[in-house]
């Protein structure tokens, strides 16, 4: 091996022992049991930063299935807890039960298997497929917004937004308008089992109107300050 390429392997080796691998001591088996567990029987611990954001839907359906949770802010990120995740970015969900620990990451993954376990993915595979295709959309309009108007160049980013609000944001709405006339208006955009909206529900609004529901909610608002239109910023 050259010089240069056993630094090469060497630099490697040091990024790949920063991060953590899904990989542990037990056997998939016995971790799969873990993510099967009843959820009234496992506690969750949900890792993000101390806003809402990507963490927000993971958050509310903790709320709504009387989940034992608790939020997990890192205090050292820069430093530390980036490493204890497989991708370096969060959120991350432990799911903890007697029988040991498992790890989930990826907010889509977390959300649908969330999702999944307080029986809000539907009756039936096709009901459930389809409401991941909601769910994908509603990503998908979220990111775009991220990468196209709010991460982009400071001094671009006021046209970015005017573009993004006259194309990209009325097309969506025209898009999924459309679903939720097809499926008879009734507020929902598949099926009409579940009637109560989310704001009526009695445990996700108490989770908003917590003290850190809200702190969270203003914590994004702060967070995203730094990409108001320059002559917006707040001091
Ligand atoms: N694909 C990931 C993206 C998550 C992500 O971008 N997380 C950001 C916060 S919103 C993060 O952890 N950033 C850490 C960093 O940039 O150092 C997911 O959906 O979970």
């Amino acid at each position: 091996m050259s010089s240069s390429s056993s630094a090469a392997a060497a630099a490697a080796t040091t990024t790949a022992q920063h991060y953590r691998f899904f990989h542990n001591e037990a056997s998939t088996e016995e971790t799969s049991r873990i993510l099967e567990a009843d959820p009234k029987s496992v506690e969750y611990e949900l890792v993000y930063f101390d806003f809402s954001c990507v963490a927000a839907t993971a958050r509310y359906i903790l709320s709504y299935g009387k989940a034992k949770w608790n939020d997990q802010h890192p205090k050292e990120w820069e430093d530390k807890e980036e490493y204890d995740c497989p991708f370096g970015v969060m959120p991350v969900l432990h799911i903890k039960s007697e029988e040991g620990k498992a790890m989930l990451a990826e907010s889509v993954v977390i959300d649908m298997y969330l999702a999944e376990k307080f029986n809000l993915l539907g009756s039936n595979r096709y009901e459930t497929e389809t409401i991941k295709a909601f769910y994908s959309s509603i990503h998908y309009l979220r990111e775009r917004s991220q990468t196209r108007v709010t991460w982009t160049f400071a001094d671009k980013r006021q046209e970015a937004f005017e573009r993004f609000m006259k194309t990209m944001v009325p097309w969506w709405i025209q898009v999924h308008e459309q679903h939720l006339e097809r499926n008879g208006g009734n507020g929902h955009y598949f099926g009409d089992k579940v009637r109560e909206t989310v704001l009526a529900n009695a445990e996700m609004a108490a989770w908003r109107e917590s003290e850190d529901g809200k702190r969270l909610l203003e914590g994004g608002k702060k967070f995203y300050s730094v990409t108001a239109f320059s002559d917006k910023v707040e001091e």
